[in-house]
């Protein structure tokens, strides 16, 4: 079972994205995303493994992500993603992921495989969600947003946040602490954690 991590950023109210791109830019948060989801020991890398949504909203320059594995998930196997990897299911990502020997493993979006691996339990074998970067937007409240990721912190959640120390050691970087602001929006980077 391979420990698998979601990286997003998302409103108070979970919204991630609107009309098929994020609802906001902000380049430092941006470069958060990037530099976490790169960041491998020597020798070895990364896999991000996406819904073939959230690769239609990469800007093709972009894409595949570099320096890192791009694994992206669509039950339409004559999809065309160029030199990234394409597997019919999350499963089948996940599995790809661990005979590439990729360090980690990152869930990128959209809301349906978000939704999905959040749902995998220890005793499903391939993998298990048992860390989340979510970088919160505090301000404004973006309601136009249309996809939105599970309230995962809602109800009995068994999710505990970590301190930003911990934070900082596990992403191998130093991260901006507290509130943040960029083009007049608020937003902080948080890690919440679960034991399998
Ligand atoms: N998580 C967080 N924290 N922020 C995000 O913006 C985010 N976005 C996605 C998933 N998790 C996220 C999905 N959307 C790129 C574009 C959209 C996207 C993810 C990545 C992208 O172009 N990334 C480039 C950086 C480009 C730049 O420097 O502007 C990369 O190399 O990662």
């Amino acid at each position: 079972m391979s420990r698998l991590t979601i990286i997003v950023a998302a409103t108070k109210s979970n919204g991630i994205g609107q009309n098929g791109t994020l609802p906001w830019r902000l380049p430092k948060e941006m470069a958060y995303f990037a530099r976490a989801t790169a960041n491998a020991p020597e020798g070895s890398s990364n896999a991000v493994i996406m819904g073939r949504n959230t690769w239609e909203s990469i800007p093709v320059k972009f894409r595949p992500l570099k320096n890192r594995s791009n694994i992206v998930v669509s039950r339409n196997a004559s999809y065309d993603v160029g030199s990234a990897k394409l597997e019919s299911g999350l499963q089948a990502a996940i599995k790809r992921m661990n005979y590439e020997k990729n360090a980690r493993g990152f869930i990128i979006g959209g809301a349906s495989l978000y939704a999905e691996s959040l749902a995998l339990t220890p005793s499903s074998a391939v993998g298990f969600v048992d860390r989340i970067l979510l970088t919160r937007i505090v301000s404004p409240a973006f309601d136009e947003c249309d996809v939105f990721m599970p309230d995962f912190l809602g109800g009995t959640s068994e999710w505990k946040r970590a301190t930003h120390d911990a934070l900082e050691a596990w992403v191998g970087f130093e991260v901006a602490e507290g509130v943040q602001t960029e083009n007049g929006i608020e937003y902080e980077f948080q890690m919440w954690v679960r034991e399998p």
